[in-house]
């Protein structure tokens, strides 16, 4: 129907609002959120930079629940609908028997892509710093730990749905210990996912919203007009870092290559919940649900790492924006 096309699943029971009539930008809030507010556990602080997957006749999702001692941790969740949520009270207990893997620090932003016959979790992974862990699971309720990707310092592992060149492949922004001021995007391979290697550059930080540092969101999404990346990017100001996104196009052989890519943000910290919160004006995307039969696309976002959110954009329209708004 559209002009460009998702590749991939049909997805009927997409969380959806339709686009309300005055709304002149690309992407449009859900009028429900924040869809998961900071105490939605008993003993959470803040639930936000959280990701969801289609999982049986619903979804599934794994969450960073912030503990109310401020303990960084994961835990699985399920939903019906996509948008109201079951989220386990226990953390996820890793099943792992690497030797220092195993010993368990925090865990905070994850990722989850189903690729050929299981789901994975990226997500960033206290290992003497930060690095990103790895696991696959079956069913959201046994994981089991891998090795971990890279080198502490390093967030925002992100992996591609599908194996490229017959390697799986990942996107990550190496970093720092602290508040990293800095941040390129970059990209990896590997067959076995132990050794990782072929490492790429794919875009560093550039001009205004994302002067400072930029990561991955989303796992890409494949599109008739290449990856479609959904990213974050930082803004210093006198007040403090401003996190927006954006999004990018990337080469579907050759993902290093960058096609097209927004010179405006997509969404910037304006609700009082993404202004507002344990760190304001952040809005920070960690996943996108996908309907290749009407291009919808529901993207999962954390506001002002407080709560989770949800927003909407129809592929015909982001590509055409970030087609006819790119600078490279
Ligand atoms: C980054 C990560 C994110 C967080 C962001 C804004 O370094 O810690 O989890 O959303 O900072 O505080």
């Amino acid at each position: 129907m559209g002009k460009y096309k998702i590749i991939g699943e049909s997805l009927k029971n997409i969380p959806w609002e339709e686009k309300p009539a005055d709304c002149k930008e690309v992407i449009w809030r859900s009028n429900m959120n924040p869809i998961i507010k900071r105490d939605h556990l008993p003993t959470s602080n803040s639930i936000f930079n959280s990701a969801v997957v289609p999982f049986e006749d619903g979804f599934a999702g794994v969450f960073r629940c912030d503990d109310k001692r401020r303990e960084m941790r994961i835990h699985a969740g399920f939903s019906k609908d996509g948008v109201n949520w079951d989220i386990n009270e226990e953390p996820i207990k890793f099943n792992c028997d690497i030797e220092q893997v195993k010993e368990f620090e925090y865990a905070y932003d994850p990722r989850v892509v189903w690729i050929e016959d299981r789901y994975y979790v990226t997500w960033c992974n206290g290992f003497y710093g930060p690095t990103i862990g790895i696991a696959y699971t079956y069913d959201f309720k046994e994981f089991h730990q891998l090795e971990n990707a890279f080198l502490p310092f390093n967030r925002n592992g992100v992996l591609f749905p599908k194996k490229i060149d017959g390697n799986f492949a990942m996107l990550s922004r190496p970093s720092d210990t602290g508040h990293t001021p800095f941040g390129d995007i970059f990209y990896s391979e590997s067959n076995d996912l132990k050794f990782w290697g072929r490492h790429r550059h794919v875009m560093a930080p550039r001009g205004w919203w994302q002067s400072t540092k930029i990561g991955a969101g989303p796992v890409p999404i494949e599109t008739s007009e290449g990856w479609l990346l959904i990213y974050h990017g930082v803004l210093t100001s006198c007040n403090g870092y401003v996190y927006h996104f954006g999004a990018a196009l990337l080469d579907l052989e050759k993902p290093w290559k960058v096609i097209a890519r927004t010179e405006p943000y997509l969404l910037a910290p304006r609700e009082l919940y993404e202004c507002v919160g344990d760190v304001p004006n952040v809005v920070f995307p960690c996943a996108a649900l996908t309907d290749s039969e009407t291009g919808r696309i529901a993207i999962y976002y954390g506001g002002a790492d407080t709560v989770t959110c949800l927003a909407y954009t129809q592929i015909d329209e982001l590509v055409e924006f970030i087609k006819s708004n790119s600078k490279l």
